[in-house]
């Protein structure tokens, strides 16, 4: 029997965050959710631990959050979820990310929110596109086509580990998705639904700011994989 572990990377997250740690929970999926709180000034770690997840800290960034979490994954976990702090993910999916993965067709499923039905204004043009290019990128790099950078997604632990992620702020998603790739795992990508944030202030894609680092961060990222040598 397969147990689940979920990550959550969460920076001032105290209005969404309950309900997030909750819905996973409340799916029946999760052995344990740890959210990945780095110096959240509101009450997110308070409110995620009230709400039944662990929490974990780690220096800022989202890929280093997310590292973080999977350190701190208990060891008889062996798949990994991950998903967002703002309620913009929709927990009620996570059966479906995790059961090809537990009964063996497949070591990471991914999310697609293209593919899936979005509220609207949860996701801005340039996060649509910019999923797509990077689908078209790995598809000529690696033979694999991605429709969406989707961050709630589920991925066998060993096969995480072999992947040697690096990434220490917003490339994560796309680094995951690029070296997945390029190692030939199974991969299913499944149509999932998307919120608006349930609550606090977004720290990408609703600011220039926020998506100007995030997108810079995720060209080099691409660059950075596909000129790397490493197989694994
Ligand atoms: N731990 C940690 N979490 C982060 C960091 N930056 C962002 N996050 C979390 O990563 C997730 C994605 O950030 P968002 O601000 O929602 O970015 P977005 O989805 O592009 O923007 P929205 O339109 O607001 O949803 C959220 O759960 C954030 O709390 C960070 O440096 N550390
Ligand atoms: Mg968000």
């Amino acid at each position: 029997m397969s147990k689940v572990a979920v990550v959550i990377p969460a920076l001032n997250e105290e209005e969404p965050i309950t309900g997030v740690v909750r819905e996973c929970l409340a799916t029946g999926v999760p052995d344990e959710v740890i959210v990945v709180d780095n110096g959240s000034t509101d009450g997110t770690a308070e409110r995620a631990h009230e709400a039944g997840a662990r929490v974990v800290t780690a220096p800022r960034g989202y890929g280093r959050a997310c590292a973080a979490g999977v350190r701190a994954v208990s060891p008889e976990c062996d798949i990994i979820v991950f998903l967002d702090g703002d309620g913009s993910d929709v927990p009620a999916f996570m059966p479906q990310l995790v059961e090809p993965i537990a009964r063996g067709t497949h070591d990471f499923v991914i999310g697609s929110r293209t593919r899936g039905l979005r509220e609207t204004g949860s996701m801005n043009y340039q996060q649509i596109l910019s999923g797509r290019i990077a689908g078209w990128i790995t598809q000529l790099l690696y033979g694999v086509r991605y429709t969406d950078m989707c961050p709630f997604r589920a991925i066998r632990r060993d096969a995480l580990t072999k992947l040697d992620m690096r990434e220490e702020t917003y490339g994560w998603n796309l680094e995951m998705q690029m070296k997945a790739a390029r190692a030939g795992l199974r991969i299913l990508e499944i149509p999932v639904n998307h919120r608006r944030r349930t609550g606090g202030e977004s720290k990408v894609s609703g600011t220039f700011r926020g998506t100007f680092v995030a997108g810079t961060r995720i060209i080099a990222t691409l660059f950075r994989v596909a000129a790397s040598r490493s197989f694994v």
